[in-house]
């Protein structure tokens, strides 16, 4: 007779939280939830995994495309960053959720097709912000955020697109880097889920993110040192130099602002895109860049501001603008702030 081996104590389940039951459970404690935010998230968090696994080929993709104009499927080998907007409008304009949407890769705004539910949301994203890291392998990510429309039922217009940060209901991001994280809030506080891609699931790996009060890297493109205000100029001289309080910060630019921020909100510190001194503009993108990594910023207890005012408060005016952008933790943030005011 064989005798039973033991196999010792029954594990603990190892199921942790994901961001469906996240989602579903934040919809449970708001008896006047539709479901209709929970069913736009769900539509963002399959886009995110669909880019995140071709991102994770695009090394390959490269390499078959250089044969010519299609893959091995006979299908035309697509931009990564056409790609990525294809697939968010695809999903989510069948969704019945949103009335508009707004795209860094499309110059005007992206209507739903009759056929479809015009639904009381707005969405606005940059599909694959710093596409510029594609092809070294390096960090890039994706960016969104949502508003409630403000038009009547039907048709979303240019109204619906250009609203204040102020007025978002949510907003996130996916980092697609050594691992692939989708990081949301919707104003309270800032959750982060890491990718299991066994599982085809984001869990919970960073509940309620807290921006430090003060960090110890700045975070800039140097190279523009002689296009910056004389402000600018003293500020990042001043924060490189040790004083008898600190020492002298560290600098780190990763050229995606995704990347540049994720750091921020877990290491604290500023990433900043400072206006041209003769244009007086700056390079990010207000709508689908700026305004929802600002909510982010704020909910997890920093501060950002354009150089003079909270980014959230802007009334945007287009949808493509540009502004200057002050980020990261607050003491951080006021310090650069008081020297744009010299
Ligand atoms: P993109 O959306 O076209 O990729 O451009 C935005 C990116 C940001 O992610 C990044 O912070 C910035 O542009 C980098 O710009 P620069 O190369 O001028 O430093
Ligand atoms: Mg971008």
């Amino acid at each position: 007779m064989t005798r039973p081996v033991s196999i010792g104590p029954v594990p603990e389940s190892p199921i942790g939280t994901t961001l469906e039951r996240h989602l579903l459970d934040r919809q449970r404690r708001m008896p006047e939830a539709t479901g209709d935010f929970t069913g736009l998230f769900q539509q963002i968090m399959l886009a995110a995994k669909i880019i995140a696994s071709r991102v994770s080929k695009a090394g390959l993709s490269g390499i078959l495309g250089r044969t010519g104009t299609t893959n091995i499927q006979g299908e035309q080998v697509m931009k990564l960053d056409e790609f990525a907007n294809r697939t968010i409008v695809q999903i989510v304009e069948a969704g019945g959720h949103v009335c508009v949407m707004g795209s860094e890769e499309v110059e005007d705004p992206i209507t739903i097709p009759p056929e479809y539910p015009q639904g009381k949301y707005v969405l606005q994203f940059d599909p694959l912000d710093g596409s510029g890291n594609i092809d070294i392998n390096a960090s890039i990510g994706t960016i969104f955020s949502i508003h409630r429309r403000l038009t009547p039922p039907g048709r979303g217009s240019m109204e619906d697109l250009l609203q204040k940060g102020r007025d978002i209901v949510a907003a996130g991001y996916v980092i697609y880097g050594s691992s692939n994280m989708l990081v949301y809030s919707t104003g309270d506080q800032v959750d982060g889920f890491t990718y299991d891609p066994g599982v085809g699931e984001f869990f919970l790996s960073h509940p309620n993110i807290r921006i430090p009060e003060r960090g110890s890297i700045y975070s800039i493109n140097e190279g523009n040192y002689h296009n910056w205000s004389e402000g600018t100029q003293k500020w990042v001289d001043w924060i490189k130099t040790p004083n008898e309080e600190r020492k002298a910060y560290s600098h780190r630019y990763i050229g995606a602002m995704v990347a540049d921020l994720h750091r921020t909100l877990l290491r604290g510190g500023i990433f900043v895109y400072p206006p041209d001194v003769k244009t007086r503009k700056g390079k990010l993108r207000l709508l689908y860049e700026a305004s929802p990594m600002a909510f982010l910023v704020e909910a997890a207890g920093g501060a950002a501001s354009d150089g003079k005012a909270p980014i959230l408060d802007i009334q945007p005016r287009e949808l493509h603008q540009r502004t200057p952008v002050f980020m990261g933790s607050p003491v951080d943030v006021a310090d650069a702030l008081r020297f744009q005011e010299s």
